[in-house]
């Protein structure tokens, strides 16, 4: 693997064996200045509702069947099946831009619920029906420099941006750089066949591995005939049917046979067809640039804020680090430098989901592993401790430009179900105890770390039926025509029968609006350091800090069907707590311990009524260890007391200048380097809250491969 980062030149650059070391406390001024605070993403202060187009709302009928006459097979619109479009398109979506108007359902809507960002699934030009199914959900492209005709005009995309942009919401688009539509066959079949089987070859018949032309070396040309392990075959009809034009060259592809769910690991997950999807030669320059220009182009043209990347794990591992840099020229130069990206990678693991940042330099990813460890909690299967024990794995994230605070997280998707379904049918519960389990979860979601992204139709209530899973996942907002979800439970109300979700406020909705509001009067809730406080039974409790304002806030939430108390060690000694959302008012004792009781299914928010207290001199100190788990060196720093401090990790070459290697802002403070050749210097430097500040004398330590 290849590592761009300066840090990670560092390192590898330098000489020998592995080795640990421990430096200790002194007061190194000249380290100091490198004191820096921890990083925050450019969305970190937003919420998301992540929104499929054609399920939402349908502005315009005259566009439901994509501009084209025929039937099923040809304009891919059946509203009574779950899957085929509906219906729903950009007119909807943007609605009257009115959020003056209580009845505008469009963007303003969003607005009112408090939200900042939209993610819209991806709007291109699609296949419009592979199989028995259309392409609906927009992960079939054909053409990714039109709009989807289904969904709308270019007028109407750009008339949806403006709206955004009017009302304040981030536009980010879902792209798909992994794969295109399916109309490459082969007739050898579709199963998987290896590179040891049958390697890539030139058009002269050279054996080559595509990852060694990720360097920038001009890519070897290739021939449909010899070059590959399959016979890529087009149909007739969809010869020009790609744009950018080079997707139209059979040789901008794998053609190996499809990714082997449950046996492939590995290479066959990066060059496999996603069941049959036309698999991407992101090697290839060529295919980075055409990628980057032709995506570029949105930024350029609507003025988006940013990407989710689609099925980002399946892409090979050198491709983000050449092609986000030339997307994130362009949006410079549209005037967009906040524009940034987060990546799909369905990872549970937090060790190898940050790889794809560290490594695969992904600025962001969404938090399955987090996900996971919430569905488990909210459900009652786990206890706060697992949710403590996936914060524990935080520090993973860090480095001199990510961490864990700019992870996109969520209760459910399109893709695995929603959070309704899985409170629905993992609990016993229904009624009212079933609707504070639902609030109890998006609580979570709004005040722990992370950038919160809602999926559309739970703030309603939405549940699921049969296995709840991805086309099942997908209900439409307004009125339905697929009779099971008419008929579906919902949780805090009643089914929807012929209706539209328009039509009724729900406890979900004046919930979203209460925590959006919290998070913007205490942006502490939205971005303060967090500090993990409780974790065990059926509680977890947290402590969020303001900074600027020396201020501590502790949010705590209990999933028991019974109350339950817990004390909980702060760093605000002797104060009172005064509740912001839920509970009530607690005191923490001489020591900072609050004794907190919750009711049953509750959270709750609690702001002190003074300032932390003024810290003494900081003094701090650094060890290096090896971390078993990732291959990477850990560099933990002790800092004495309970100050919510903040420590800068830094790393050079003997006698080379310091690098920032990540700051922390929560206890253990952390960071894991990659191992490399030889020596390394290795120092931290805190900084507490008063703003005074202490250095560690430099540590050297070899930093070889040790896995
Ligand atoms: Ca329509
Ligand atoms: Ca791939
Ligand atoms: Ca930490």
């Amino acid at each position: 693997m290849r590592f761009a980062s300066p840090l990670l030149a560092v390192l590898t650059a330098a000489g020998l064996t592995a080795g640990l070391a421990v430096g200790s406390a002194s007061a190194d001024d000249s380290l100091t200045s490198f004191a820096a605070q921890s990083v925050r993403s450019p969305i970190a202060q937003d919420r998301f509702y992540f929104v499929m187009t054609d399920r939402y709302r349908d502005g315009d009928p005259s566009n439901n069947t994509g501009g084209v006459s025929g039937g099923l097979e040809q304009t891919g619109y059946e509203p009574t099946s779950d899957a085929y479009f509906h219906g729903g398109d950009l007119a909807g979506l943007t609605g009257r831009c009115d959020p003056a108007d209580p009845d505008d359902d469009g963007l303003a809507r969003l607005k009112r619920l408090g939200f900042t960002a939209v993610w819209i699934t991806p709007p291109f030009v699609q296949r419009t029906v592979q199989g028995s199914s259309a392409a609906y959900h927009g992960y079939w492209f054909l053409d990714l420099t039109r709009p989807d005709p289904h969904l709308g005009t270019e007028q109407e995309f750009a008339a949806f941006t403006a709206c955004a942009q009017r009302l304040g919401i981030k536009v980010f688009v879902d792209v798909v750089v992994n794969h295109t539509a399916d109309v490459i066959s082969y007739p050898q079949g579709n199963a998987f066949v290896s590179l040891a089987k049958a390697p890539y070859r030139t058009a002269t018949g050279r054996v080559f591995n595509p990852w060694s032309y990720t360097d920038g070396t001009a890519f070897p040309r290739l021939s449909a005939r010899r070059s590959f392990a399959k016979t890529p075959v087009v149909e007739p009809e969809y010869r020009t049917a790609k744009a950018p034009a080079v997707l139209n060259q059979v040789t901008r592809y794998h053609n190996r046979g499809d990714i082997a769910w449950g046996s492939c690991v590995g290479r066959c997950e990066m060059d496999g067809d996603f069941s049959g999807l036309d698999d991407i030669m992101t090697e290839d320059w060529t295919v980075v640039r055409a990628l980057a220009d032709a995506y570029g182009d949105w930024i350029t043209r609507y003025g988006i804020d940013g990407f989710r990347i689609d099925t980002a794990k399946h892409v090979d591992p050198y491709f983000f680090g050449r092609w986000l840099p030339l997307v994130q020229q362009t949006a410079t130069a549209a005037g967009r430098p906040q524009f940034t990206s987060f990546g799909e990678v369905w990872l549970t693991d937090a060790a190898q989901l940050s790889e794809m940042m560290l490594d695969r330099q992904l600025p962001s990813v969404l938090d399955f592993p987090y996900q996971d460890a919430v569905r488990q909690y909210v459900t009652g299967k786990a206890g706060g401790g697992l949710l403590a024990a996936v914060f524990g794995e935080d520090d993973y994230y860090t480095s001199a430009t990510t961490n864990a605070y700019g992870l996109t997280t969520f209760l459910g998707n399109h893709d695995m179900g929603r959070i309704g379904f899985f409170l629905s049918t993992e609990t016993q519960d229904s009624g009212q105890p079933l609707l504070e389990r639902a609030l109890l979860a998006h609580d979570l979601l709004y005040l722990t770390r992370g950038v919160p992204v809602v999926y559309y139709g739970d703030e309603v209530g939405m549940t699921g039926s049969g296995d709840g899973t991805d086309k099942r996942a997908r209900q439409d907002m307004f009125a339905t025509q697929v009779q099971e979800w008419q008929r579906e439970e919902r949780i805090g109300g009643s089914p929807i029968g012929s209706g539209t979700s328009f039509a009724e406020s729900t406890a979900l909705e004046a919930r979203l609006r209460d925590l959006a509001r919290l998070r913007t009067e205490h942006p502490a809730l939205a971005t303060g350091a967090m500090i993990t406080r409780y974790g065990s039974g059926a509680m977890f409790a947290a402590s969020r800090i303001d900074s600027g304002r020396r201020l501590e806030y502790l949010v705590a939430f209990n999933t028991s069907d019974q109350p339950t108390s817990a004390t909980i060690a702060t760093a605000t000694p002797g104060a009172t707590w005064q509740p912001l959302l839920g509970g009530a008012a607690a005191t923490s004792d001489g020591s900072g311990a609050v004794a907190l009781t919750l009711p049953p299914r509750s959270s709750t928010v609690l702001v002190a009524d003074r300032a932390l207290p003024t810290p003494g001199a900081p003094s701090v100190s650094v060890r290096v260890g090896k971390d078993r788990v990732t291959g990477r060196y850990r560099l933990a720093a002790e800092v004495p007391g309970a100050d919510p401090s903040t420590v800068t990790f830094l790393l050079r070459r003997p006698g080379g200048s310091w690098t920032v290697a990540g700051t922390d802002d929560a206890r253990p403070f952390r960071v894991f380097v990659p191992p490399g050749r030889g020596s390394v210097e290795v120092a931290a430097v805190v900084t507490d809250t008063a703003g005074q500040r202490a250095a560690t004398s430099p540590v050297r330590v070899r930093i070889a491969p040790f896995l």
